[in-house]
């Protein structure tokens, strides 16, 4: 009975939106949980704008992470206040308005993380907006969408509407991968892009750092690995100050950094740092000169990988890690006779997927006796490992329907799962390729509740083999956007693509107008492109 009036209240509301819309489209990407706006609007000068933490919040002046949103999110909603010349308030009345900001929670200089509460409430008012979080996590998001429902009349003059929102996210886990194996992203690069993650409200950065052709990483422990694997030991590198900056910028903006030292693929660039730790291929008796997926059966294997991941734990604050475990091939381990050997010592016959497997579980245990929560992919589970019931599964194969089937599969064995699989961006074709990214349902495939609660979110992949700095931010942006609404917004409400795109290019100009260069979503032009 409660269904059918809330069903009832929502269309209500929806036809709300599309009879507000004859006027002007809404303002806010990803569209919030709730939000009810009316016509009345507030003139807004910078001179007389101001954030403030209101006398309840539990953070105060001081606070880190807001101190530092509130500058951010001045400059973003008044990027002409600079040249105060050409913005003078002459004609009107500069009318004070404040956004008074209160946080139950006082952390301001900690890390997001698992369990960040991000929901918040913004009310906008004459004079006055109050935006209330549980956490400082929430108050980013909110200060986010406060920024986006500003806006300039045809005088330049800013206007907010009289607005409520109630939001908090649909998937705790809203991710993002970048790849800086294939090709080297500058820190700039990755820092923009960690801006327009908290623009479309994305809050993990998967580094997906090293692999086959690089290894950027400057590890203290290892420095071999960067200055011989990386492309270039001095400029093709992330030091360990350069690491610092990114997970720090990501903290300001609510971002988690993840990231992945994907074993026992994907490896050879470590082998150039690293003697010993590849296997050595065979042809017939002798070794070919070529090298395989991470040797297994070595005690310096596991001894090398466990000083790496303490490593790793003392630079990346966050609980999980991602440990890869994708496209092992074995063709070099069968031809490997101590290989072999070991097969038969461990009674594995000739399947190789219990050497996988026997692998992946000692690295699972090291990262968990370091409290690290682990992120395989998909392949991990269908060798069958025998991995502790935390570890969290990404989904990346069987496009475009199959990847169902493995969250029906995973989730069923009581794995919690994340979707990647939809939204590899790094895909491109002719044509508004992000409606296929926006129509996913991340919980439509056949299973229970239960099993429809593992989910814990998805990830766009931006896989570098094509991309570099001067392509990454158009590929991305505003194609990334779709999956970042998908994961954060209530499914009913946004469930009309057509409805989405005229929002979506109001934001994707919105993007512009930021600095990012967001490509184009079909003809048109944004107010203000070059300015
Ligand atoms: N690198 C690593 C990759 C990919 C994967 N892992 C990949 C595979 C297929 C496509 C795109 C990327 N480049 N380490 C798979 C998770 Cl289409």
């Amino acid at each position: 009975m409660f269904q059918t009036e809330r069903r009832f209240l929502r269309l209500l509301f929806l036809l709300c939106i599309l009879h507000y819309e004859a006027g002007q489209v809404f303002g806010v990407w990803p569209m919030p949980q709730q939000i009810t706006q009316s016509t009345d609007r507030y003139l807004l000068s910078p001179q007389s704008f101001s954030f403030s933490y209101s006398k309840d919040s539990a953070a105060q002046s001081g606070c880190s992470v807001l101190d530092s949103a509130f500058k951010r999110y001045y400059s973003l909603i008044f990027p002409d206040a600079a040249d105060g010349a050409r913005f003078s308030n002459i004609w009107m009345d500069p009318t004070p308005f404040t956004v008074s900001v209160s946080v139950k929670s006082g952390e301001c200089d900690g890390y997001p993380d698992e369990g960040s509460d991000e929901s918040y409430n913004l009310s906008v008012a004459a004079g006055a907006a109050a935006l209330k979080a549980q956490s400082v996590w929430g108050a980013l998001r909110g200060l986010e969408s406060f920024s986006q429902l500003v806006y300039q009349d045809k005088y330049n003059m800013y206007f907010v509407n009289k607005t409520e929102i109630q939001d908090f996210p649909r998937f705790e886990f809203r991710g993002l991968l970048l790849d800086t194996s294939r090709h080297y992203l500058p820190l700039n690069a990755i820092l923009k892009t960690l801006d327009a993650m908290a623009y479309s409200k994305f809050n993990v950065f998967h580094w997906h750092i090293v692999d086959d052709p690089s290894f950027p990483y400057q590890s203290y422990s290892y420095p071999d690995l960067s200055s011989k694997g990386a492309f270039h030991p001095m400029t093709h590198i992330y030091t360990q100050s350069d690491v610092k900056r990114v997970i720090s910028h990501a903290r300001m903006r609510g971002i988690r950094v993840i990231p992945e030292f994907d074993t026992p693929g994907h490896t050879q660039s470590w082998g150039k740092g690293q003697p010993n730790l590849l296997t050595p291929c065979y042809k017939g008796d002798v070794p070919s000169g070529t090298f395989g997926p991470v040797n297994p059966i070595l005690d310096s294997t596991y001894q090398f990988m466990s000083g790496l991941f303490k490593e790793m734990k003392s630079v990346f604050p966050d609980s999980y890690v991602h440990l890869g475990g994708d496209e092992v091939n074995f063709a070099c381990w069968k031809s490997n006779p101590n290989v072999r050997a070991f097969m038969t010592k461990m009674g594995f016959g000739h399947d190789y997927t219990k050497l996988e497997s026997y692998y992946i579980e000692n690295i699972v245990n090291i990262s968990s006796a370091l409290n690290k929560t682990p992120i395989v992919w998909q392949d991990v589970f269908d060798y069958r490992e025998r991995i502790p019931k935390d570890t969290v599964l990404e989904i990346w194969k069987g496009v475009p329907a199959d990847y169902r089937t493995e969250l029906a599969k995973i989730t069923h064995a009581g794995y919690r799962v994340l979707l990647s699989a939809p939204w590899y961006i790094n895909h491109i074709s002719y044509g508004q390729d992000w409606r296929n990214s926006y129509t996913v349902q991340p919980q439509n495939f056949s299973g229970t509740d239960q099993q429809k609660a593992l989910v814990i979110g998805g990830e766009v992949c931006m896989w570098g083999e094509y991309v570099d700095a001067t392509n990454l931010h158009p590929r991305l942006w505003p194609r990334a956007c779709a999956a970042a609404e998908r994961l954060w917004s209530n499914e009913e409400m946004t469930s009309n693509v057509d409805q989405a795109f005229p929002r979506l290019e109001k934001f994707r100009c919105s993007l512009i107008r930021r600095g990012i260069q967001a490509e184009p979503l079909f003809v048109g032009y944004c107010k203000d492109e070059y300015r």
